[in-house]
């Protein structure tokens, strides 16, 4: 992780070196916490922030789930979030807002423990490396199931959950691929460790259903969007795993892997194709604010307005 200057945490700006928790946080223990992966990208407009809304809105949702109550509103953390990414004063970076249970007590009951929030930045490439933006990745089905709807409620970003998905990118590296993806106790496709996912068949567009223990990814709804905008049919409906092997193309979606072809699954070879390019281009040309027609999803940052850092 490339360090940066400030920290936004609990209100205030501290140094990159400086923000700490004590061993002691509850959210440490038992994975008490919920987080955000959010992007801004450099636009013609300066910086903007890719539907930062959706995202602080799913954070509260998460903490809800959670019965954590956050001590600011979305309001004053899309503001911090504003300020910061001033400060820190990056073309483009990923956002990390992040609540916890802090330092009180220990036991499962999270009685007793200050809800901690802070807000990272930092610069980060595509998350299944930039190289394969092109040419896509090797994925492989997780011999691990995804975390059912009656375990963690999949529907919130919370951090305990990704031990599934830490569990299953691991098998998938350790053979010798590059992500995995993860299947319902069912045995309905659901997500990647990191990412939703897409199958083009027959210039068909299909993604599981949000019931499907899959996180309602931001990035998965704004493709869905985009797709039908450009003409294409978009289900959201069960897929199985055969439906990998015999799809036309695979891609996948997540604001950190933005649009990532899968080229082969399984070792079954898919390559990558045009609907997975276009789609990806029509992300990025979005994203950079390069596309007038969805430009409503871009939160402009006002640089000027930004606090200079304390000396
Ligand atoms: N499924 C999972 C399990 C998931 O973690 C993500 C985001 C998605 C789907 C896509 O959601 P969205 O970003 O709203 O389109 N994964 C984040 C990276 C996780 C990590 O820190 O590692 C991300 O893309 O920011």
């Amino acid at each position: 992780m490339r360090e940066t200057e400030t920290i936004w945490m609990n209100g205030e700006f501290v140094d990159w070196a400086d923000a700490k928790i004590h061993v002691g946080a509850h959210g440490l223990h038992y994975g008490t916490g919920v987080f955000e992966g959010i992007r801004c990208y450099e636009t013609p407009k300066g910086p903007a922030v890719f539907r930062l809304k959706e995202h602080l809105q799913r954070l509260e949702n998460s903490a809800r789930l959670l019965y954590m109550e956050l001590p600011y509103s979305v309001d004053e953390i899309r503001t911090a979030t504003h300020e910061l990414i001033g400060r820190n004063g990056l073309p483009e970076c990923y956002v990390r807002p992040f609540a916890f249970y802090g330092y009180g007590e220990l036991g499962v009951h999270t009685a007793g423990n200050p809800v901690e929030v802070v807000i990272m930045s930092w610069p980060w490439g595509n998350y299944l490396g930039d190289d394969n933006v092109s040419s896509g990745i090797r994925a492989k089905v997780s011999s691990w199931k995804r975390v059912g709807p009656n375990v963690i409620p999949h529907v919130a970003k919370a951090t305990g959950i990704y031990l599934n998905s830490m569990l299953a990118v691991h098998e998938a590296q350790r053979a010798g691929y590059d992500e995995a993806i993860l299947l319902t106790d069912a045995g309905y496709v659901a997500d990647g460790s990191g990412e939703n996912i897409f199958v083009v068949k027959d210039g068909r567009i299909t993604t599981p259903p949000l019931s499907t223990s899959i996180l309602p990814g931001i990035t998965r709804e704004t493709l869905i969007q985009i797709a039908q905008d450009l003409g294409y049919v978009v289900d959201e409906s069960d897929l199985i795993r055969s439906d990998l092997y015999l799809a036309d193309e695979v891609f996948m979606t997540g604001t950190a892997a933005e649009v990532t072809p899968v080229r082969s699954i399984d070792d079954h070879e898919l390559g990558v194709g045009p609907v997975t390019l276009e789609l990806q281009r029509a992300y990025l040309d979005t994203v950079r604010g390069r596309s007038e027609r969805w430009s409503h999803w871009l939160d402009h940052v006002d640089v000027s307005q930004a606090a200079p850092a304390e000396a």
